[in-house]
């Protein structure tokens, strides 16, 4: 370890019990102890989530909603139970409120069909900014061009922070919806989206955010922030694959049609008319994923007993290590240096392809994403191809950092 670059140890934070309940930090990658430092695509489980998955599966598993049946009975408790945890954790005001989806993606082109597209005239207008995922652009692409409306796009600077000015000059009598990341993933801005709502809710503008890499690294409490939409996926916050919340504003959901038709979603059906179900059923037509939604509360669960305020301090800890030790790498350039981050360090090294970044750190047991991030505007903006992305976790450790460190030393005198 650099003798100049100490490693902060101000928040108390038993980081070694921690990765004992993550049972597949303990893989050897290419003969060497694995550092995953690949959270922002998708983090890893405690042993609290396998377990709850496994728990229903051999003891619980019935369709829910559907039977009088003992056990159908304990799923659709179990999985209602849940939609409360997930509830509780974004402080929603009811349950109603909390649609599971499959994840952010999903949760983003429901807003754009079943909200924006039956309101949008052409010349309308949707807002977001230039650090959005794919998954915040692309959706709202395919609505415009349905509709005729525009999008717009709020500037970024060379630090990867959007432009506030830019945004009150862009807003206006016709924009129908605000679309902002709330951290980016390719950068690790921390968007301060208090204050662009703010500007919004004057103009009675409703916000939607993609909150997929915020809710697994901080406290996200969606009546303060008092957004109208709020998105993510359980599979970045130490829950599984294949489920997500789309969080709504109770009156605008009870407005917005159905998004998809099917069983669950209806009270009554005959060939000539059919009556759609209460909130939140009415968005989640057909068996929704039951296991899913039990492991994305065990999660939740798990984060809450560790508590997100100590998670985010210490994550903060370790990018700040993290930051120190790679600007020390002569030829790396740190993309993104907004002085309010997540913990994602996004890099590129002079004369080695991201690619070829991402091969060697494989070799050395080391797991980051390279690429585009699904962000390629952010790409084309700072004039890269790609980057390498270390994206850090409350299991990361400050020797994880140390270890990056020395491939990427190793890799700078292989190809460098
Ligand atoms: N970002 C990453 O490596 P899904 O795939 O639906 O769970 O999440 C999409 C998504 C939306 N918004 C943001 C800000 C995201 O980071 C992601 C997923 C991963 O950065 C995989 S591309």
């Amino acid at each position: 370890m650099s003798a100049a670059i100490g490693r902060p140890r101000s928040v108390d934070f038993d980081v070694a019990r921690i990765r004992r309940d993550f049972p597949i930090l303990n893989e050897q990658v290419n003969g060497k102890p694995l550092v995953y430092l690949d959270s922002a695509a998708s983090s890893q489980r405690p042993r609290a989530v396998i377990e709850a998955i496994d728990n229903y599966y051999e003891h619980d598993h019935a369709n829910v909603h559907r039977g009088v049946h003992t056990l159908s009975q304990r799923a659709t408790d179990a999985y209602e139970g849940a939609r409360e945890t997930v509830r509780g954790f974004i402080n929603a005001r009811s349950t109603r409120e909390i649609i599971y989806v499959r994840g952010t993606t999903e949760a983003i082109n429901l807003v754009a069909q079943s909200y924006a597209r039956p309101l949008l005239q052409p010349g309308d207008e949707i807002l977001i900014s230039a650090l959005e995922h794919h998954a915040n652009i692309v959706p709202w692409q395919i609505v415009c061009g349905q509709t005729g409306a525009q999008l717009k796009v709020i500037p970024i600077s060379q630090t990867g922070e959007v432009d506030f000015a830019a945004f009150e000059r862009l807003i206006g009598p016709r924009t129908r919806l605000l679309a902002l990341a709330h951290i980016s993933n390719a950068l690790g801005t921390i968007v301060p989206v208090e204050r662009f709502i703010a500007r919004a809710k004057e103009l009675k503008i409703p916000v939607l955010l993609d909150g997929a890499q915020a809710v697994p690294h901080s406290i996200v409490d969606v009546q303060a922030l008092d957004c109208d939409f709020y998105c993510f996926s359980a599979h970045k916050m130490v829950g599984p694959t294949g489920i997500g919340v789309l969080y709504g504003r109770e009156s605008l959901l009870e407005a917005m049609p159905p998004w998809q038709g099917g069983g669950d979603m209806i009270l009554s059906v005959t060939f000539e008319k059919t009556t759609y179900n209460q909130l939140p059923w009415k968005f989640e037509a057909g068996t929704p994923d039951i296991a899913g939604a039990i492991g994305m509360a065990a999660g939740i669960r798990y984060l809450q007993g560790i508590g997100m305020e100590r998670i985010a301090a210490y994550e903060h800890e370790l990018l700040e290590y993290a930051t120190a030790r790679l600007s020390a790498i002569p030829g790396l350039r740190i993309i993104g240096t907004s002085p309010h981050k997540a913990a994602v360090v996004s890099f590129t090294m002079a004369g080695i392809h991201p690619h070829d970044i991402g091969t060697i750190l494989d070799t050395e047991g080391v797991a980051v994403r390279t690429g585009h991030h699904c962000a390629m505007p952010v790409m084309d903006f700072f004039k890269v191809p790609a980057t390498a992305r270390a994206s850090l976790s409350f299991y990361n450790t400050f020797e994880e950092i140390d270890r990056l460190v020395a491939a990427l030393e190793h890799a700078r005198k292989l190809l460098g």
